[in-house]
């Protein structure tokens, strides 16, 4: 098992690669380029600028999070081929300066939805949180007018300035079904996972957060059936899953300890964190520990290691501790303890 850490860049993120450093264990920088619109072919200039400054504190750079995903290849566009073009080339310059997995999501329009970000916990920490009320039987487009009216009425990712374009799509999804979702998937990675094993890079979908159709929008990286079904729909080890404990752990029924079980020689990549699930189904992120949340996060890590795990992992959001200001999710206090208490266990299964 390699450690990793998420980084969003110099100049970018409130954490620094020196602080990182300090943190017992961490081998891996995942990273991106965070300023390219999905679709664009990652300029080399700008990926070897990455690796010089992790190379300065002794970091691999093996793990990208994210290259995106342009929203016409999710809806199967006839325009789609020139971005699939796009992404093979951004693929063939990743491989040269030695990047081994690329994680990525195929979710409509939205990447991880939350309704609030700083919801307080009992001990006067925040965190990410969900309020499926506010959400799960919204229809959009009254948001959407609700926001025009009054501005300060927003949700994450629903900022004014993203509306009139977030209506176009849900307009141009109105029509797309899971299973042509699935389709369109299945034409993306038919074209590009060849590309993923001549260059040896392993390609990672990460699950819909939460796993389930928000504002109607169709989502399919939800749950056991499913991701089975996804890396079937081209049967090679380059077509694998970041296994996200929070995400899948979001919704009740998932099992994620069975999913580690099934799925284990196709999770390159695995995200480990904890969330707490309530009766009616809202949820918070919460510390690591498993008995801090719903997620069997041990469960978990026993798992990966009786399956010999070698691949790469990180701990995934963490809550906002000791007054950190940072990124929502994305302190370093909280992912840097979620880090000891992951290594922990690994150890301990170890000996
Ligand atoms: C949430 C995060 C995600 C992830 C992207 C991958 O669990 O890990 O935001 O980074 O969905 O493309
Ligand atoms: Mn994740």
């Amino acid at each position: 098992m390699k450690m990793g850490f998420r980084w969003y860049g110099e100049g970018n993120d409130s954490v620094a690669l020196n602080h990182i450093k300090q943190i017992p264990g961490v081998e891996t920088i995942v990273w991106a380029l965070h300023d390219l619109q999905a679709g664009a072919e990652w300029p080399m200039d700008q990926i070897q600028e990455v690796k010089r400054q992790a190379d300065q504190y002794g970091f691999n750079i093996d793990v990208v999070e994210s290259v995106n995903v342009h929203e016409d290849i999710k809806l199967g566009s006839p325009t789609r081929d020139q971005y699939i073009e796009n992404y093979k080339r951004t693929i063939e310059k990743l491989a040269k300066v030695g990047v081994k997995v690329i994680c990525y999501n195929f979710m409509p329009v939205f990447d991880w939805i939350r309704t609030d970000l700083y919801k307080a916990h009992e001990d006067g920490s925040t965190a990410l949180f969900y309020e499926t009320s506010k959400v799960d039987d919204i229809d959009p487009m009254e948001l959407v007018n609700k926001i025009a009216l009054n501005p300060d009425f927003t949700m994450p990712g629903w900022e004014p300035e993203r509306l009139e374009n977030i209506t176009n799509l849900f307009e141009a999804y109105k029509n797309v079904t899971e299973d042509d979702l699935f389709n369109h998937l299945q034409y993306f990675l038919e074209a590009i996972i060849p590309v993923a094993e001549e260059h040896d890079i392993k390609m990672a979908i990460h699950p819909d957060d939460p796993p389930w159709s928000v504002f109607g929008l169709p989502r399919i990286v939800t749950n056991q059936e499913n991701i089975r079904r996804i890396l079937k729909l081209v049967d090679s080890p380059y077509n694998g899953v970041t296994l996200c404990s929070g995400a899948l752990g979001s919704s009740r029924s998932n099992d994620v300890v069975a999913m580690v079980r099934e799925f284990a020689d196709r999770i390159p990549f695995a995200h480990v964190r904890n969330v707490k699930v309530y009766e009616n189904g809202d949820f918070i992120e919460t510390s690591h520990r498993t008995e801090d949340g719903s997620v069997d996060i041990v469960g978990i890590m026993k798992a990966y290691h009786e399956f010999g795990f070698k691949g790469y992992i990180r701990p995934d959001h963490g809550r906002h501790i000791w007054d950190e200001q940072c990124r929502p999710g994305y302190g370093l206090y909280d992912r840097a303890l979620g880090i000891m208490y992951l290594l922990g266990a690994w150890d301990a299964l170890n000996q």
